[in-house]
């Protein structure tokens, strides 16, 4: 029983050398070594390669290296073969310190420091507790959670808006389509860490930016394609939005010449929010193909439906 690996080769080397240790029934190899293909049941990879079953005839699960499992479509995936996402420490950790520093360099009013400063001005302005400034992460899953934890401990006010219900402590959960304005009306900081689906592609547009407080911040570290890019320039020409911190682009990179690079009220950041970690994850890998071989469900299993 095999597993192949399609990704990036310094990670792929880390879990080849742990897996031979940690489990020595499995084999790992590292694209384009594939061993005997008909041993081939795990496949790891961020995109889908060709003719997937004459590859891999026993073939049975497509592990994603990423949180994300958008990049698959369901015409790329068998029948019966099951597709997980990771949900490890590493990638939540980075998630969460990539949205606190957003969230502090925000409240604290780093953008126009750091504007003074090209200007040589000396300039205190009033800050507002961390207590009074409200943040809400669209999108409240794992990565969501995991930012959340770490900004009640500083002591901002977060709520959290999904599909479904959640019970986290200290943290307000507003759920479905019926709670979506209220949620907004909520931010003064807004969080974009959706999973990109048919009905999260142009969430972020000028319906949405209209529905927060005046002068909110954005913090878009979901999916490019999520985000209306006029509608956000016009947001923050019009001053509905005061200044946004993106992450994730459509496409990636932007064009040279588009308006996000040179924007004064916008920090961009190359999709480096958070990353899959390769010692945290090899853990959740093998664990997970415990599970399978098990008939337990694995974590992170994604339905492809609904989209994540
Ligand atoms: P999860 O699946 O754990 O969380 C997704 C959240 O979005 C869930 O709370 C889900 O609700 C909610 N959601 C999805 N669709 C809807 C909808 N239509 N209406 C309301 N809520 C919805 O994913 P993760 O937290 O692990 O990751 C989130 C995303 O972050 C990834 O899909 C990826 O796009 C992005 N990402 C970005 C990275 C970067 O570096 N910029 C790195 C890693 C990930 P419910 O829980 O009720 O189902
Ligand atoms: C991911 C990403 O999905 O890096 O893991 O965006």
């Amino acid at each position: 029983m095999s597993i192949v690996y399609w990704s990036d080769a310094q990670r792929g080397q880390i879990w080849q050398a742990w897996l031979a240790q940690a489990a020595p029934d499995l084999d790992m190899y590292l694209w384009p070594e594939t061993g005997d293909p008909a041993k081939v049941r795990y496949l790891v990879t961020w995109e889908i390669p060709d003719n997937l079953l004459t590859r891999f005839p026993h073939l049975e699960v497509i592990f994603s290296v990423g949180a994300g499992a958008d990049q698959f479509t369901t015409d790329q995936i068998p029948h019966g073969i099951n597709v997980v996402r990771m949900i490890e420490p590493g990638l939540m950790d980075d998630m969460a310190a990539y949205i606190t520093f957003s969230v502090v360099s925000l409240h604290r009013g780093m953008p126009r420091y750091l504007r003074q400063q090209q200007q040589q001005r000396w300039l205190k302005h009033e800050t507002i507790a961390a207590s009074r400034c409200r943040v809400g992460l669209l999108g409240f899953g794992n990565l969501g959670q995991a930012s959340a934890r770490v900004l009640t401990t500083l002591g901002y006010p977060c709520s959290g808006w999904s599909r479904t219900q959640k019970h986290i402590e200290a943290v307000t959960s507003y759920y479905g389509d019926d709670q979506l304005a209220d949620f907004l009306s909520s931010c003064d900081i807004l969080v974009c860490l959706l999973p990109l689906t048919d009905l999260t592609r142009r969430l972020l547009d000028c319906d949405l930016f209209k529905q927060l407080p005046k002068g909110a911040c954005l913090v878009h570290a979901g999916r490019g394609q999520q985000l209306n890019h006029q509608d956000l320039l016009d947001a923050l020409d019009s001053g509905q939005i005061s200044h946004a911190i993106i992450d994730v682009t459509d496409p990636e990179p932007l064009q040279a010449d588009h308006p996000f690079w040179t924007h004064p009220s916008i920090w961009l950041t190359p999709h480096i929010a958070s990353e899959t970690h390769a010692e945290t994850s090899v853990k959740v890998l093998l664990d997970n193909i415990r599970r399978h071989q098990q008939g337990l469900t694995m974590v992170g299993l994604v339905d492809m439906k609904r989209g994540y």
